[in-house]
């Protein structure tokens, strides 16, 4: 009560009277749940109030006020338990059984979807900002009305970095609360091979440990990728994820244009015998990741139809982008050739760098016999919420506003345009975006026509940056690479830390980079030492205390941003992720009110109450209510 007392605003002012305690019955009120854990939410609100928000990136217009209320289950929905799905087949039948059975139901019941709103979308569209929290009010009403959906891509490219490094939460929570809420429907995650959800090689054992904890945590599907197509590299993220008793879909990125008049070295048959290599290496599905969004639908026809041909019991699965707006036609169009799962997100998350629209396939195939199984109209609660929840993350929008066909002269990889923007305009090379696009185009000539996927598409975006500042094309930069002071991930590439590019290291390039450095043979994991993971957890213990073996696999991942994390959770607590997004991202408006769940059926009312004038000591008195009692927190102001 004394406390209460103490830190009401009128006590504060001065100004209370006698009359102070009767007229003020909240003083009465006493907050019995976690209130460190509060006050550290508080603390974090508090600082964002006086110092502004830190999210980089957020240049966009304001977050949402409003955040959008979950979207309703189906009438007569159980909501406990959500219908089976291919989840069952998968844990019943083992990734063999699931892949003879995603065949059957091809060949009679039609082509299935993946989802990818809470992966690849908002990594495409919205700085790979989507929180936790939005994700999981959305994910009841996913398990009942994608219940026929073939998997929900929803973890790992950058999920995993920007989780920790930006959002301030674990993204190994995320998929374990994720998969409580959706127990029915396949998780799929990707797998950037030996560089795991990272920009560069691990330790063997590192990558295995991720992998087994990962389907551990409830991943079912690992689409297994390399930025290279190095089959070294993807035969050892395979056997990775085999080991790990999980479903190993092998994967062909594409680049250049198999339809073309001049395919050069990106032809049909270069995607055939890579295919086959890791057919005989044991994947139980085949993935075309069409990045960049460069597989025009004639093309798709070819290489699916080439594929299903060649390798007729394997599941091939269609992963693509709509930067040019072909999306929805390559994905009917490779739907027709034989491939038995197609790509796709919730309409409101879809189009341009994005995938293509869920409803636009589901309405496009309904009753031919490639039907989805997703009803049509039953994905509109669906559509509706991540319409809604969308504006929350404004502040990320890259304000693309239409499709572009100009990705077929640079090849910039959905994921990777917004950045890269991004990136040019805080390097101050945002009016040159065009040049910065065009020397994306010389880079990857120079670096002799690479795949471009991350982490080798981060070696193009640098060199393209570089080659900007320096005035460089690809001959000048040929021409003057003994001089130049390249960025280390060009260098590290050239130096073959990331494996072999497809036709080899471009010289005289490389050697003119590298001179006496030393250079890598074969595939880059299998010359690194094995990581100590038991010595790492006793390291991260000694400086954090308790850790779990997941803490382990996220600092043997990203040492820096993982100790930077756990930095952020020992100041403000874990709860922060529990703030509505809006909070999160943006200074409230006085007299602005909040919910916070910190424990189950335990939701604080927040409401800031006033910012206090600038003290000598340089410190912000910031008041709130919570659940209607007075709390005040001093915040030192930033210079
Ligand atoms: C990633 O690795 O994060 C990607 O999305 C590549 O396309
Ligand atoms: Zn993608």
């Amino acid at each position: 009560f004394l406390e209460n007392v103490l830190r009401h605003p009128e006590f504060l002012s001065g100004v209370a009277s006698t009359s102070f305690i009767e007229r003020n019955p909240e003083l009465f009120r006493f907050s019995t749940v976690g209130t460190a854990d509060l006050t550290h939410v508080l603390e974090f609100l508090a600082e964002q109030q006086v110092n502004g928000p830190k999210h980089p990136g957020a240049v966009g217009a304001p977050p949402a006020k409003a955040a959008p209320p979950p979207p309703p289950l189906p009438r007569a929905a159980d909501p406990h338990i959500p219908p089976s799905g291919w989840r069952a087949v998968i844990e019943k039948e083992g990734p063999e059984g699931w892949a003879k059975a995603v065949r059957e139901h091809r060949k009679t019941r039609g082509v299935l979807l993946t989802d990818t709103t809470m992966r690849d979308a908002h990594q495409s569209l919205l700085a790979t900002r989507m929180r936790t929290h939005d994700m999981l009010k959305a994910a009841p009403a996913t398990a009942h009305i994608l219940a026929n959906a073939g998997s929900l891509e929803m973890w790992g490219g950058a999920t995993f970095d920007v989780a920790l490094r930006f959002l301030h939460e674990c993204p190994w929570r995320r998929l374990e609360l994720l998969r409580e809420r959706i127990p029915n429907i396949p998780f799929q995650m990707l797998l950037r091979g030996a560089n795991a959800v990272g920009y560069t090689s691990y330790p063997d054992n590192a990558v295995y440990a991720f992998v087994r904890e990962a389907k551990l945590a409830g991943v079912d599907i690992f689409r297994v990728f390399d930025s290279l197509n190095d089959i070294d590299q993807l035969k050892f993220g395979i056997d990775s994820v085999r080991a790990a008793d999980g479903v190993a879909e092998g994967t062909l990125c594409y680049t250049g244009d198999v339809s073309g008049a001049n395919p050069g070295k990106y032809n049909l048959e270069y995607y055939l015998s890579l295919a086959e290599k890791m057919v005989d290496h044991g994947i139980h599905s085949l993935a075309i990741k069409d990045m960049a969004g460069l597989l025009k639908p004639r093309a798709a026809a070819m290489l699916v139809g080439a594929l299903r041909k060649r390798f007729p019991d394997v599941p091939i699965h269609m992963h693509t982008h709509d930067t040019a707006g072909t999306a929805v036609a390559t994905q009917l169009a490779a739907a027709a050739a034989g491939a038995d799962l197609i790509d796709c997100c919730v309409d409101s998350m879809s189009g341009t760098t994005s995938q293509p629209s869920m409803g636009a396939l589901v309405h496009s195939l309904a009753g031919t016999e490639l039907d989805t199984g997703i009803d049509p109209d039953a994905i509109m609660p669906l559509i509706d919420y991540w319409d809604a929840a969308r504006l929350l993350y404004a502040p990320f929008e890259s304000n693309l506003k239409s499709s572009s066909s100009d990705v077929y002269r640079h090849e910039m990889p959905g994921g990777q345009y917004t950045n890269l923007k991004f990136q040019a305009a805080s390097l101050g090379l945002g009016d040159e975006w065009g040049r910065v696009k065009s020397s994306y185009a010389a880079a990857n000539r120079g670096l002799g026509d690479i795949v471009k996927v991350t982490p080798s598409s981060k070696v193009v975006g640098d060199l393209a940056q570089f080659m900007v500042s320096n005035n460089l094309d690809e001959h000048t930069l040929v021409e003057q690479a003994e001089q130049l002071s390249l960025p280390s991930s060009v260098v590290e590439f050239l130096q073959g830390y990331l494996g072999t590019p497809v036709g080899g290291f471009p010289e005289p390039l490389r050697s003119r980079v590298v001179k006496d450095r030393p250079v890598v043979q074969g595939r880059p994991g299998a010359s690194m030492p094995k990581m100590d993971l038991g010595a790492l957890r006793e390291q991260l213990e000694e400086k954090h205390g308790q850790v779990t073996a997941r803490d382990v696999l996220s600092a043997a991942m990203y040492p820096q941003v993982f100790a930077e994390y756990k930095q952020f959770v020992q100041r403000y607590s874990r709860h922060v992720e529990k703030l509505p997004t809006r909070a999160f991202l943006a200074p409230l408006d006085i007299d602005e009110e909040v919910d916070i769940e910190l424990t189950k059926g335990n939701t604080v009312n927040i409401k800031l109450k006033a910012i206090g004038e600038l003290q000598p000591n340089g410190t912000r008195e910031v008041y709130f209510e919570t659940n209607g009692i007075p709390r005040v927190v001093e915040v030192k102001e930033e210079s």
